[in-house]
């Protein structure tokens, strides 16, 4: 499925960044996110294989659409509603790599249960991060809501709220779509299509073309971008913030792109997905990419990428370390935050 999009190459001509209104340093740290993200991906599978963490589930091939998203965000203004597979979206919208270690290892500096809840669960309080339910697309008519919220109080807040392609078939997502279809809400609907639910192809989940063609139904701008691409993302993005917050209503988004992992480690995906596609999606590996980008660019060489990896590894190490000395919850909370105080 999707065929089309691996043989499609990326075109970023070299400065491109400037024309979306990014700086030369903003795209370097952007790079820096994504580098530092797969590091924390690629520790938490081993972490698992250890028995350390007893539920792996990561980002790896949604980077470039996730930190080029968070990128186009206001932390801990805008609302954000992310879904279990955005860890580079948090890890840029502000939480720390010991914070997202301390959750995949369940202990008590968990910012988002303190460790009592199933890891990627993401949610933090300081950074508007809204905590989800484990049913697929549950966080959309919250995010709805949300934006009716900030309509009704005439606050320029956008919500962002993010899930996969499996979820769109989902009453929630209809629901939740048709609801600030009618009412015009601030929201981005950020869909992260990576072509299959668990091992559900998206020609048995999606009727039409795109996920971005139902936006016509619910009266609202559909963008289909590659999500392998964070500048791309991140305009596409920016402009649906700005369509937001100018009155404009919602925007759906459709960011194309490909999980390089199994769904979780409770999966084998070598029983649905052909090694030969999963090979070719790696060959557009978002982070060597948008490398060859920013060296086409003049803002990174070979010395300043050793570099970068080398202090992607060392955070890692260090979350790690300190997440791994972090007590688990003590038996006395295992109540607290359960129900409403
Ligand atoms: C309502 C509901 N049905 C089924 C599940 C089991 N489940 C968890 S993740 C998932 C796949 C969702 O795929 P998609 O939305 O495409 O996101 P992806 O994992 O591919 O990023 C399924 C079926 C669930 N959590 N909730
Ligand atoms: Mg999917």
């Amino acid at each position: 499925m999707l065929k089309d999009q691996i043989l499609t190459e990326t075109y970023t001509p070299p400065g491109r960044h400037r024309e979306a209104g990014l700086t030369d340093e903003q795209v370097v740290d952007m790079y820096r996110k994504m580098v530092l993200a797969r590091a924390i991906d690629e520790r938490v599978w081993t972490l698992g294989r250890l028995g350390k963490v007893h539920f792996v589930l990561t980002s790896a091939g949604h980077e470039a659409a996730q930190v080029g998203a968070a990128f186009a965000l206001r932390p801990g203004y805008d609302w954000i509603l992310p879904y279990y597979r955005d860890m580079a979206l948090v890890l840029t919208l502000g939480l720390s790599p010991y914070e997202i270690m301390a959750n995949f290892l369940g202990r008590r500096d968990d910012p988002c249960s303190r460790g009592r809840q199933m890891p990627v669960h993401w949610s933090a309080r300081r950074l508007n991060i809204v905590s989800g339910s484990s049913p697929v697309g549950t966080q959309v008519p919250h995010a709805a809501g949300i934006a009716l919220a900030c309509k009704l109080r005439r606050e320029d807040r956008v919500t962002f709220v993010s899930f996969g392609e499996g979820a769109t078939s989902t009453g929630d997502w209809h629901e939740g779509l048709n609801f600030a279809g009618i009412h015009q809400l601030p929201v981005i609907f950020f869909c992260e299509n990576n072509g299959y639910a668990i091992s559900v192809p998206f020609r048995k989940q999606v009727a039409c073309d795109s996920v971005a063609d139902r936006a016509a139904a619910y009266r609202m701008v559909g963008v289909v971008v590659d999500g392998m691409d964070p500048i791309a993302t991140y305009a596409a993005v920016k402009a649906a913030a700005e369509r937001a917050r100018g009155g404009g209503g919602p925007t759906l988004i459709e960011a194309r792109c490909y999980r390089f992992t199994p769904h979780s480690s409770a999966d084998d995906d070598r029983t649905y997905r052909p090694r030969e596609e999963v090979e070719a999606w790696r060959r557009r590996d978002p982070i060597v990419l948008f490398k060859n980008y920013l060296m086409a660019s003049g803002l990174l060489n070979e010395d300043l990428d050793r570099e970068i990896q080398a202090w992607a590894r060392a955070e890692v190490d260090e979350a790690t370390d300190r997440a791994e000395a972090c007590p688990y919850p003590d038996i006395s909370e295992l109540y607290t935050h359960v129900y409403g105080s």
